[in-house]
């Protein structure tokens, strides 16, 4: 939350934002801002992982409108990487459909000699078994493409208002019939694993500390001026940054 409001207690130290959630220590490599790159980098990952023989494997996950872009998937297979190619197909990419963009929509088909698996994104148990299928094969095999088909109900951003390449009734009707949260909250109920009273009250229980937390980001301040070079060289090489000699202190701009 701290990363995503920009400040300095924030996963990235505030410097990243959304586009570059970044936390090494629990194995998460980030958001990357250049679209289709999670493909070479995630490969990259999956050959760390063959090369230290830790048993993991590299989980990239990226868009319907990434996977056009296509890169590294070769060298995965030639070296039997362990990676699954995550493509997260919400029908749509930066204001138009995955039908006007690509010419293959079936995208768990496109990786040629890459295997590939289809699997309802919206529905939590389908997920949890094919993302099992994907880790194993992954494992014993090399890269696999897991597409997942799920839906996006909002614009790209602020400047798409989301509604000019589809209808309401589009929208709408997904809600009603795929909605992955409404579909996990019917299986408890019907399976009496939980009542309406039980989840109302889990519900709120998550809102508060949501609330909780936003506050708590909200009072971390931003990351001060010298994090703009700060960290562009490793500490110590001696490089010179626009006259800024690293290793020996930072110098604050006039503010
Ligand atoms: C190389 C590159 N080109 C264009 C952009 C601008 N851009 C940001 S997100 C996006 C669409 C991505 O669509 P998709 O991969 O389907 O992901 P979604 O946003 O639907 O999850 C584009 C074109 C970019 N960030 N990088």
């Amino acid at each position: 939350m701290a990363e995503l409001l920009g400040r300095v207690d924030g996963a990235s130290k505030g410097l990243g934002g959304s586009m570059h959630l970044y936390k090494k220590d629990h194995n998460f490599y980030g958001g990357i801002g250049i679209v289709g790159t999670h493909v070479p980098l995630g490969a990259g990952i999956g050959l760390a992982h063959k090369y230290r023989k830790d048993g993991h494997v590299s989980f990239t996950l990226y868009g319907d409108g990434a996977a056009n872009q296509g890169q590294a998937y070769n060298m995965a297979a030639l070296w039997d990487l362990p990676v699954v190619f995550t493509i997260e197909n919400n029908q749509f990419g930066m204001g138009t459909s995955a039908r006007r963009a690509s010419k293959n929509t079936e995208f768990y088909t496109r990786g040629d000699y890459i295997p590939g698996v289809w699997v309802d994104g919206m529905d939590a148990l389908a997920v949890k078994t094919a993302t099992a299928f994907a880790k194993q094969h992954a494992l014993q095999h090399g890269p696999i493409i897991l597409e997942m088909d799920t839906y996006r109900y909002h614009g790209h951003s602020i400047s798409d208002p989301g509604s000019t390449y589809r209808t309401r009734n589009e929208i709408q009707g997904i809600r009603r019939a795929r909605d992955p949260i409404e579909h996990v909250r019917n299986l408890l109920q019907e399976h009496s694993f939980a009542d309406s009273n039980e989840l109302k009250r889990l519900e709120n229980d998550i809102k508060k500390h949501v609330t909780e937390e936003v506050e708590e980001a909200k009072r971390s301040p931003p990351p001060p001026l010298c994090y703009l070079w700060k960290f562009v060289y490793k500490k110590g090489w001696g490089a010179k940054l626009r006259n800024v000699e690293l290793g020996r202190g930072f110098i604050q701009l006039p503010s």
